[in-house]
């Protein structure tokens, strides 16, 4: 157990609570569900706590922090309520550059960089690489770290997620073995169903596939 230093004869225990951005204070993770309760319908705040608990799982797994991985678990979907004309706003006012695809499907692509600035604005996220992690939950990026691939992953397999795509592809079963097989497996079935819808695929999440497919070979 780590523990850290506040004041004479105060102690945080640094493995339950994260650092905050707000007055130097720390928070627990129920502080942060408390917060998604708050803003996201029911089913969303549901799908928050099913990707939270999947990411403490593949965290322990993997050698990951699960403190960190369950707050970006937690957070990962905060700015999926905005809509697209709020998205599009937020990207203006924070200079976030968008792509053509990103500026035609805020909602689907958009909350998850929207998503980061509001972790470290509004809910006092300091960790970069929990930012990181939220930022990158939509397309992957190409190089993910351990903590990127935990939340992309998971915010796929979580138990709420339809389980016969999962199954038919044993993509649970990867994810628990092998991250990086997982995170092909995840994008062969979006990009294949996002052909099939004749949605616009976003080149982040193309350059993500071949990155990791080439990775695999
Ligand atoms: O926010 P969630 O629904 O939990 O999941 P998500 O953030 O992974 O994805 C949001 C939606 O965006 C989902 O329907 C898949 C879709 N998506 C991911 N990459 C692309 C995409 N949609 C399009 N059109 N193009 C993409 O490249
Ligand atoms: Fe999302
Ligand atoms: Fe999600």
């Amino acid at each position: 157990m780590q523990l850290q230093v506040l004041s004479e004869n105060n102690y945080v225990n640094t493995d339950k609570f994260l650092f905050t951005a707000f007055e130097g204070e720390y928070m627990d993770l129920e502080y942060l569900r408390k917060c998604m309760k708050s803003i996201l319908s029911e089913k969303r705040y549901r799908h928050s706590l099913g990707v939270e608990d999947v990411c403490y799982d593949l965290a322990l797994i993997h050698g990951e922090d699960t403190l960190l991985a369950s707050a970006a678990g937690i957070l990962h979907d905060c700015a999926k309520y905005l809509t697209d004309d709020k998205l599009l706003q937020e990207c203006e006012k924070y200079n976030i550059e968008i792509s053509d695809t990103e500026r035609q499907l805020p909602q689907a692509l958009l909350h998850s960089k929207i998503g980061a600035i509001y972790a470290r604005e509004k809910y006092g996220i300091t960790e970069e690489s929990v930012l990181k992690a939220i930022e990158y939950h939509t397309t992957g990026r190409p190089a993910m770290t351990k903590l990127e691939k935990i939340v992309f992953v998971a915010d796929f397999i979580e138990p709420n997620r339809k389980a016969d795509v999962l199954k038919m592809y044993n993509i649970r079963e990867s994810a628990y073995q092998n991250l990086d097989e997982a995170v092909i497996k995840i994008l062969e079935r979006s990009v294949k169903y996002l052909n099939d819808k004749k949605s616009l695929i976003d080149p982040m999440t193309m350059l993500t596939y071949e990155y990791y497919v080439n990775k695999n070979e």
